[in-house]
């Protein structure tokens, strides 16, 4: 099987890719991302097939007019996959800053929402597939991640609920929902602080953007009948820890 594949965030990380792995397969890929000469590097990487597209996920004018200018052949998107996405810093909420988090909450549910909404009806049409990418974080708390997190436990609700909307339609949905992967996210986390984010993954073994992009690949590749509704992914050197207690004197 192949089609259209809208990736949001296309040029690093996870969405980059995917790009490559969709790409490879002989899909068209829409890309996009805030970074022109990241997009042209993609861009000449991938050649015909993909479409570069410049664009800030917090600027909802701009998103909701994004299918509309498409050009022909990509027009028709059968998979969205809303992987733009970031974290604020790990600063614990008593000493967060608004700013951060509007910042992920804008990228990671109002951005994504816009998109969402305006591919649903050619999503409808076609019997589409959208892919969401939270994180384990949507589930498991941990200290510096509420803000994350809770845009995270959004994007898999909204996931889940939407299913329910679109009962009916052929359209699938899926949570997607890995933990550590090593990419940029971290270097922005840490806002640009590359010795803490390499601190981070050092000696762990973290899953890679490749490996997501597979997971993904693979979700697409699945018969129209079957809908993967939620998938959890971690490296084996990461997993859970117990409840905290604190205790006076
Ligand atoms: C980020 C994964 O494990 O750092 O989505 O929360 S984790």
């Amino acid at each position: 099987m192949t089609g259209t594949i809208f990736i949001t965030g296309a040029t690093a990380g996870i969405g980059a890719a995917a790009a490559r792995r969709f790409v490879q397969a002989g899909w068209r890929v829409v890309g996009t991302g805030r970074r022109q000469e990241r997009l042209d590097a993609l861009g000449q990487e991938l050649g015909d097939r993909f479409h570069p597209l410049l664009l800030d996920m917090t600027d909802i004018a701009a998103v909701e007019a994004a299918p509309d200018a498409l050009p022909e052949p990509f027009r028709a998107v059968d998979v969205l996959l809303n992987n733009a996405g970031m974290a604020p810093p790990m600063a614990p909420a008593q000493e967060g800053d608004l700013a951060d988090w509007r910042q992920a909450i804008d990228t990671n549910i109002t951005g994504l929402l816009a998109i969402t909404r305006a591919l649903l009806p050619g999503l409808i049409e076609r019997k589409g597939l959208i892919l969401n990418l939270s994180s384990v974080a949507a589930t498991y708390p941990y200290r510096g991640g509420a803000v994350y997190g809770g845009t995270k436990a959004f994007v898999r609700q909204f996931s889940l609920d939407l299913r329910s909307d679109l009962h009916g339609t052929g359209v699938r949905v899926t949570s997607i929902e890995p933990g550590m992967v090593e990419t940029e996210f971290t270097l922005v986390r840490t806002k640009g602080d590359q010795a803490a984010s390499d601190a981070l993954y050092a000696g762990m073994n973290p899953m890679t953007a490749e490996d997501i992009a597979e997971t993904l690949f693979w979700i697409a590749g699945q018969p129209p009948h079957l809908n993967v509704n939620t998938i959890e992914l971690m490296p084996v050197s990461q997993s859970f820890a117990g409840f905290q207690v604190a205790r006076e004197g």
